[in-house]
């Protein structure tokens, strides 16, 4: 199966005119030009590509253009390269470009590489030894200190056997892409094939792809599908990471599609206009002050920049800091990504770095962990990074938004927040989905809690408590529902609070009533009891009380809800010790008088009128005391 080659991305890097091209030729067959002006103009413009298989290895070679013109183009090239073949022409040494090339290679993160001395037919073995020299202590410190240095010439064809020995020696010390992670695809090229439509390609720099899968073109977010895939130049069931891949695609023109869009899994990312990043300035570069515009580039994108120091007031060459880049353009990034940046003007290589925060904020006086966030980033420890995520995230973190702001996997983020789940230092404030809250938040949704209930108490001491509803939107849209429930949950099952259905108070809560409020408690009371079942009106008890209606109001309330009052209709209210006494004669009659009352006999037992009477009658037939039997009522 050649889906299990093992595949390595080889790019060049050089000074223009230094044989890039040639070697590549060389070692694959293919020329790597392919523009019609790069072959009038014997120059590379734009990126070419050629594989090449060789003892078990597919390569993937990434010709860039050595102009300093289009070292825009080379960039482009260069991001997804596992190994460089930096290219010196044994007749020139190093120049501009060999420099700039280089730099942007050690910025990107490229590990590994070989050094090329071409034109080796040129020059006599002096001259290579003394190149040799010069590149040796140029390199010393760098990725490429000690790396295999090979005088070739494409012309006699000799070194290149060594060459082919130095590249297979080195992919042994590749580590493969993550193709198990999420699928991006940084798009180089886009054209149209006749009778297949559209295709893209670009080196895949994580998970894979296959026909018939959906995935998402980014900035814009079209949900596309894939017709076809191929990978280093022949059709394939799936294209895996560190691949260089063609996608065909369905649903959408080739005229729509451009170097510097991104495919991805669907519905996981998010584009982003600002980024919180660690920038490093080259030592050659000016230095870079508060508020610099710059050229941004990262996968194949391009996009200008505003660079934001979170500390001090300018970066100087040599140096590395925090930095917020705010940016033109709406670009799909990922903790981890690498990027230039290149002066504004005149533009030049100046630094690079790497995305820490892919969805930062906005830079504020307040938020002052923001360098510590970024420095736990930077460290790498998953447990941490979820951890210091989800305690500036204070109405808590959904699932959606760790996958978006780390690229993580559901598994791995699920592995990572049991650990602290367990730690008990975040809390699982829902669990499917998953949102996360830190215990911190928690603590604090529960101290306004805590004081939003001992407020409703002090001003409502004739409220049993607060509903749920209630104290819940007196928090306000900064608490998240879950958090609120999770939060209130906590304190009644640590019996701080007491909850009865919808309604929430403080463990322990009474109702407490003043000297005029006891007694107005007191004269209700007596004037339902006295009156037996010939009641008075409510309006008419409550209007002679000490106290204004709606406190009177309350108290009845009160009365109500302990069941020393029993409402039986809106207006009709009820002694519970004189319902009892009703029950007790109906028993009565049942045993002497049999177990059928009518309404006239039931009014001379109870010495009421019709209009009590009735309502009386139905409250016994729902209390299932009575039940109606035509005109008549079976005592039960
Ligand atoms: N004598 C000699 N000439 C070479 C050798 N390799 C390349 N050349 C010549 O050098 C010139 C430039 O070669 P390219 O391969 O196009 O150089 P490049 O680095 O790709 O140039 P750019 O892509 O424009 O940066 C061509 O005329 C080649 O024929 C070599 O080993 N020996
Ligand atoms: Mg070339």
């Amino acid at each position: 199966m050649p889906d299990q080659l093992k595949s390595v991305i080889v790019g060049t890097a050089g000074h223009i005119d230094h044989g890039k091209s040639s070697l590549v030729e060389a070692l694959t067959g293919t020329h790597p030009d392919r523009l019609e002006e790069e072959k009038r103009r014997g120059i590379t413009i734009d990126l070419g590509f050629a594989f090449l298989e060789e003892a078990g290895i597919r390569f993937g070679f990434v010709d860039v253009p050595g102009h300093e013109r289009f070292v825009t183009n080379m960039l482009a090239g260069a991001a997804g390269i596992d190994l460089v073949l930096l290219v010196i022409a044994a007749d020139e040494s190093i120049k501009p470009q060999t420099r700039e090339h280089f730099d942007i290679c050690r910025l990107l993160g490229v590990k590994r590489g070989i050094v090329v001395l071409t034109k080796s037919d040129l020059v006599d073995t002096d001259t290579t030894g003394l190149v040799r020299l010069e590149v040796e202590d140029y390199l010393r410190g760098s990725f490429l200190e000690g790396a295999p240095i090979v005088p070739v010439s494409t012309r006699t064809r000799a070194g290149l056997l060594e060459l082919k020995d130095a590249l297979l020696a080195a992919t042994q010390q590749i580590s493969g892409k993550n193709a198990s992670s999420y699928f991006r695809l940084p798009i180089d090229r886009a054209f149209a094939i006749k009778g297949f439509g559209a295709v893209v390609t670009g080196t895949l720099i994580s998970g894979s792809v296959a026909p018939g899968d959906e995935v998402q073109l980014f900035p814009g977010g079209e949900f596309l599908r894939v017709r076809g895939v191929q990978s280093g130049g022949k059709t394939v069931d799936r294209a895996h990471a560190g691949q260089r891949t063609a996608v065909n695609l369905a649903g959408i023109e080739h005229t729509a599609l451009r170097r510097g869009m991104t495919l991805a899994t669907p519905g996981k990312f998010r584009v982003t206009r600002r980024i919180d990043a660690l920038l490093e300035l080259l030592p050659s570069a000016p230095k870079v002050k508060q508020r610099a515009r710059v050229h941004f580039h990262s996968g194949t994108s391009e996009t200008v920049a505003e660079a934001f120091l979170h500390s001090g007031k300018e970066l100087a060459p040599g140096q590395s800091a925090l930095v917020q880049l705010r940016f033109q353009d709406a670009v799909l990034l990922l903790p981890g990504d690498r990027f230039i940046v290149r002066q504004f003007s005149p533009v030049t290589t100046i630094g690079g770095g790497v995305v820490l925060d892919p969805l930062a904020r906005r830079p504020t006086v307040r938020d002052t962990g923001r360098v510590t966030f970024l420095e736990t980033i930077e460290r790498g420890d998953k447990s941490e990074i979820l951890a210091a995520m989800t305690e500036r995230a204070i109405l808590g973190l959904t699932l959606e938004e760790i996958v978006a702001r780390t690229g993580w996997t559901a598994e791995e983020i699920s592995a990572t927040a049991k650990n602290l789940l367990d730690s008990g230092r975040v809390i699982a404030i829902s669990a499917e989905p998953l949102v996360l809250l830190g215990k911190k938040s928690l603590d604090e949704v529960q101290q306004k809690i805590n004081s939003r209930v001992e407020k409703f108490h002090k001003e409502n001491p004739l409220l049993p408590g607060i509903s749920r509803e209630d104290l819940r939107s007196s928090l306000g849209k900064r608490v998240r529902p879950e958090a609120f429930r999770a939060a209130l949950d906590a304190l009644i099952a640590q019996k701080k609070f007491d909850a009865q259905g919808e309604i929430v108070k403080r463990a322990g809560a009474t109702i407490s009533l003043d000297p005029e409020e006891a007694r107005a408690k007191e004269q209700i009371e007596k004037a339902f009891a006295s009156a037996g079942l010939a009641v008075p009106s409510v309006k008419e008890v409550l209007s002679k009380l000490p106290v204004e209606p709606k406190r009177a109001e309350k108290i009845l309330q009160i009365l109500l809800r302990d069941k020393v009052l029993v409402r039986v209709t809106p207006d009709l209210i009820f002694h519970r010790d004189a319902l009892a006494q009703l029950r007790d004669r109906l028993s009565v009659f049942k045993k002497n008088k049999g177990e059928r009352i009518s309404v006239p006999i039931f009014k001379e037992l109870t010495g009421i009128t019709r209009k009590y009477a009735i309502p009386l009658l139905e409250y016994l037939d729902r209390e299932r005391v009575t039940r109606r039997a035509g005109d008549e009522r079976v005592i039960l």
